[in-house]
């Protein structure tokens, strides 16, 4: 008894621990965010570099400058650790800073958890990048895993497998608080339908991660367990069947390609209305559009391989379902629109981002509806169509909101305004060279040019080194934005409570820097 009064009066403010044992150790939604968001930016470097080599090597046909296995290790190594690495963590980031604030919370439900779910990233990303340097190099077989080669490959296959167990660990306990903070620590009066869109959208993508992580942690497990102790589930030379890896894998990959969008919808809905001075055009329906995006993202993988002859029923089935999805995702590009339609609208860097995704997203997903015609995709399929396809989603679309929710709430963050022009610099150089990476591709596709190839025939070499020069001007505009990010942590213009003059939420009721701990009452929400 005296021991549980004990223990409760010990909990709460003593000085928490500084210099590395701060981060190595804290249960703060804000540290933990912000570890989540410097993480992600050093995966974008070093994931960043492995596309400007795959790039140079694509400058000219013939090998230059990698040997074929090398650069199929970097197309992997690439893609594996933009999704995993890059974009998710820079959700998460997201979730931790913004979730508590929107909702007028404390902190996350479970603080510990939230630590935990952090520092196991590092580990992954380590037995990834190190897999670079051990017999057989780093694994060569796609982000997607098929086998039969991921079950033929070395032993960074096992580490990859151990690396992607870690991940889906990370998110499945991000998601677990997320949702227990959505549901349970509101301010009183924030009812659901009140929320933040931001926060709905998190709130859909944390059900659509528990509910797909475990599917990818069952396929890579049947991997492990084929290469290592004797099962045939993927090996037809014992019974059994490749293509249902394919199966299982997309019925994880799709919904993962889901959990990589809605938190961007979520961003874009929070900085469109805030510049456009009006509040965000049919919110309801935008609930409801997202949370059919997420329900009719278990239907559709198939769309990913129409090529291994699927009777016409289900590629029918599969096409239509498909294309269903542009539905309310249509819904939402026009509440975007009509959220700016005779707006007082001002262009400031987030804005650029936002609108630049809206605008860019789209022709990513009118691509994705050409994919999804099933006679198409026979011939599109594993062409660069495809690549352009999904890096216009990725890049100009999770990306670009990424960048967009930076610079937005940056202010809040660190207390100091960024440098907007340097900001504007590096909106203008992102999206022009991004244009000129990856519109090209569509021709490549179109043309026949295969994708994860490191050489290629003669005609396609003018559109690939147009690619390659805007990938360099991409690439090396990236380090505007960390000028930008490091100067506004050092300094600069201070930023009031109120950074934007047309934002609503509770985030702008607290001062910026945001002090560590916030809403230790909460406030009421009318
Ligand atoms: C209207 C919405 C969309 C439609 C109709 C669509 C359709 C498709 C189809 C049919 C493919 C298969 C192409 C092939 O391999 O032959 C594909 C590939 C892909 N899509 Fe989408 N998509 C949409 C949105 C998205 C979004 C929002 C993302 C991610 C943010 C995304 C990411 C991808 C990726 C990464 C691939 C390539 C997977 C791989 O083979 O490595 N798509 N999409
Ligand atoms: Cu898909």
């Amino acid at each position: 008894m005296s021991d549980a009064v004990h223990a409760h009066e010990d909990h709460g403010h003593h000085a928490h621990p500084s210099g590395i044992m701060r981060w190595l150790t804290t249960t703060n939604h804000k540290d933990i965010g912000t570890l989540y968001l410097w993480f992600s930016l050093i995966m974008l470097f070093s994931a960043g570099s492995m596309a400007l080599m795959i790039r140079a090597e694509l400058f000219q046909p013939g090998l230059q400058l990698t040997q074929p296995d090398f650069f199929n290790q970097l197309t992997t190594m690439h893609g594996l650790i933009m999704i995993f690495g890059v974009i998710m963590p820079a959700f998460s980031g997201f979730a931790n800073w913004q979730v508590p604030l929107m909702l007028g919370a404390p902190d996350m439900a479970f603080p510990r958890m939230n630590n935990w779910a952090f520092w196991i990233l590092p580990v992954a990303a380590i037995l990834l990048l190190s897999s670079f340097v051990l017999p057989g190099g780093a694994v060569a077989g796609g982000w997607t895993m098929y086998p039969p080669l991921y079950i033929q490959g070395g032993i960074s296959y096992d580490l990859t497998i151990l690396a992607v167990h870690i991940m889906g660990l990370s998110s499945i306990m991000g998601s677990i608080n997320i949702i227990t903070t959505i549901l349970n620590m509101r301010a009183p009066g924030l009812t659901l339908m009140k929320m933040p869109l931001f926060v709905w959208t998190w709130l859909i993508t944390a059900y659509l991660l528990i509910a797909t992580m475990p599917v990818l942690a069952g396929a890579v497990t049947m991997l492990l367990t084929d290469r290592n102790f004797g099962t045939h589930f993927f090996n037809a030379a014992g019974g059994g069947d490749p293509v249902m890896f394919q199966h299982i894998f997309w019925f994880f990959a799709h919904p993962e390609v889901y959990i990589l969008i809605l938190p961007a919808f979520g961003i874009v809905s929070q900085v469109i209305p805030t510049f456009s001075r009006k509040p965000l055009f049919g919110y309801a329906s935008m609930v409801y559009a997202t949370a059919s995006i997420a329900i009719l993202s278990f239907i559709v993988w198939a769309h990913h391989m129409f090529t291994v002859g699927m009777p016409v029923a289900a590629q029918l089935f599969f096409m239509l379902s498909t294309m269903l999805i542009a539905v309310p995702t249509g819904v939402k590009v026009f509440n975007w629109t009509a959220t700016m339609w005779k707006g007082s609208l001002t262009f400031e860097t987030p804005m650029l981002f936002a609108i630049a995704f809206v605008c860019l997203f789209t022709i990513g997903g009118f691509s994705g509806l050409v994919l999804a015609i099933a006679p198409v995709d026979i011939q599109l399929h594993d062409t660069y169509y495809v690549v352009a396809h999904f890096h216009y989603v990725l890049v100009s679309g999770a990306l670009f909101s990424i960048f967009a929710g930076i610079y937005y709430w940056l202010p809040k963050w660190t207390g100091h305004m960024y440098d907007e022009r340097l900001g504007k610099w590096h909106f203008w150089l992102s999206v022009i060279g991004m244009n000129i990476v990856f519109f090209p591709m569509h021709f490549l596709g179109l043309a026949g040019m295969p994708r994860r190839i490191p050489d290629y025939s003669l005609q396609f070499t003018e559109f690939n080194q147009i690619a390659t020069v805007g990938a360099f001007m991409f690439g090396f505009s990236q380090l505007i934005f960390l000028v930008v990010v490091l100067k506004a942590i050092r300094g600069g213009v201070k930023a009031p409570a109120q950074v934007w003059e047309g934002a609503e939420g509770l985030e702008w009721t607290v001062p910026s820097p945001a002090p560590y701990h916030t809403f230790v009452t909460a406030p009421v929400v009318k």
